[in-house]
């Protein structure tokens, strides 16, 4: 005698992809008030940037690269390098020091830029190289 065997009934939980994709970038894009574009226009010394100085101390700063080369902003202190900033790209936002800040092209050592405090505070004075 043959006792009959199980049969294991198996689940199909055939809908169970857990597909986790598209969740947007979480980028600190607060537009309006805190953010400062800055448009990159061209290598032209100290009219490369646009505004220049940027009112923007304390404020978060993108780089647009409106020129048709790239171009890669560093602070003259080299504490913060954006990276090369291709045609047409936007830099990654970078909070400014809230006392201000000097800046230059990597590439380009002649662009020069610079972030005031206000209207009526300027930028420290520029030191160094990219001057
Ligand atoms: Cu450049």
């Amino acid at each position: 005698m043959q006792s009959s065997g199980f049969r294991k009934a198996a689940l199909s939980l055939g809908a169970l992809l857990a597909l986790s994709c598209g969740s947007s970038p979480a980028a600190p894009s607060t537009s309006g008030g805190n953010q400062v574009t800055v448009s990159i226009v061209g290598d032209r010394g100290n009219t490369s940037f646009s505004p220049n100085p940027a009112v923007a101390a304390g404020r978060m700063v993108v780089f647009r690269n409106n020129d048709s080369v790239a171009h890669r902003v560093r602070l003259n202190d080299l504490s913060v390098d954006w990276g090369t900033i291709q045609p047409g790209a936007t830099s990654a936002p970078l909070l400014m020091p809230s006392d201000g800040t000097n800046y230059h092209c990597q590439l380009h050592p002649t662009m020069i830029g610079a972030v005031a405090v206000s209207d009526t505070v300027p930028p420290p004075t520029c030191r160094g190289d990219y001057c």
